[in-house]
């Protein structure tokens, strides 16, 4: 494994220094230790071979910081430490928002079309204005009645993957939520690179959902191979916040090598820990992305029926920071 590390990273990438065979320096002080000629040589045989095991030893410990593309984790490892990680206070990534028109491009893709997203949801993501758009320092994503493919409803779900994916981190996003029976918004994250295999082998991080039938309680949750919804398993808290749907909150998660903290208006209200068991609990060692939607009916949302009265829907958003982790 060390030596595939090695070749695909640090030595093709030009990111180890230059290693030098024993200098003349070297070879003048055990000239010193070995008075004659061969004896010096040899024992500058015995240097070089000791440096170029030196160099091997390097190059691997180097490379285990390098990204390790398909090669999983063992499957037990020690749980790791808590370090108490802080975080930058000027966001690394952000969208504040503060234009008019559609979603900033740079920032913000879509996921566009329909057949149920796999929780059989019964809108149509499109990247229309109608369903997505800037004005007054905030994004709206608005479900709304409208017939598109063979679905009754048209949404919107933005994804800041390849334009925002980040390892750690805090993610903080001030939010008003849509009400009314069917309604299913979401602000969470999703793996970039999948390396771990199909959902949820490789995760899921859930910042804020909300089933507009159970008014004013809001989760957050997280998806693993080992911890999640199909088995029953997944890990994550609620909490009612009276005025979910009629007042901006901030809903949050703090995401270090040691845990995923979520909180709401500052207020903690769910921990996971890594337990050092592997992915299969803890995939959450590679890189995610955001993803703002707000989903109709579907298995979760739909659970009490859909009410076409409610609709339009909107979500407005005021901003989306992300801050680095400081690293210790
Ligand atoms: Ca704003």
């Amino acid at each position: 494994m060390c030596y595939l590390v090695k070749e695909r990273g640090a030595f093709q990438t030009g990111s180890q220094p230059q290693w030098q065979w024993p200098s003349d320096r070297f070879y003048q002080t055990f000239r010193m230790l070995y008075p004659t000629k061969s004896a010096g040589k040899h024992a500058a045989r015995h240097l070089s071979l000791l440096f170029s095991v030196a160099m091997l030893v390097a190059s691997c410990s180097t490379s285990a910081e390098s990204p390790s593309p398909v090669t999983p984790p063992p499957k037990t490892q020690a749980p790791p430490e808590d370090k108490n990680w802080a975080f930058e206070t000027a966001p690394v990534w952000a969208d504040e928002f503060d234009y008019t028109g559609q979603p900033d491009p740079a920032k913000w893709g879509y996921d566009l079309g329909g057949n149920g997203w796999g929780n059989n949801e019964l809108q149509y993501y499109t990247d229309n204005p109608a369903n997505a758009s800037v004005a007054d320092g905030k994004l709206a994503i608005t479900a709304r009645i409208e017939q598109m493919g063979s679905e009754q409803f048209t949404s919107a779900r933005l994804v800041s993957k390849d334009k925002g994916d980040f390892l750690y981190g805090r993610f903080e996003i001030r939010a008003k939520l849509p009400t009314g029976r069917g309604t299913w918004p979401a602000i969470w994250m999703l793996p970039t690179d999948a390396a771990y295999g199909g959902w949820p082998r490789s995760g899921e991080i859930d910042i804020m959902e909300h089933v507009g039938y159970d008014q004013n309680r809001v989760h957050v949750t997280v998806h693993t191979d080992a911890y999640n919804h199909t088995k029953g398993t997944q890990r994550g808290k609620s909490k009612l916040v009276e005025t979910a749907s009629t007042e901006f909150h901030r809903y949050r998660v703090d995401w270090t090598p040691y845990a995923i903290r979520g909180y709401i208006d500052d207020e903690l209200m769910f921990d996971f820990v890594n337990n050092g068991s592997g992915y299969s609990a803890w995939p959450f060692d590679k890189k995610f992305h955001l993803l703002l939607n707000i989903a109709v009916g579907g298995n979760w949302g739909g659970a009490q029926g859909v009410d076409p009265g409610v609709f339009p829907q909107t979500m407005e958003i005021d901003y989306v920071r992300v801050y680095d982790m400081i690293q210790k």
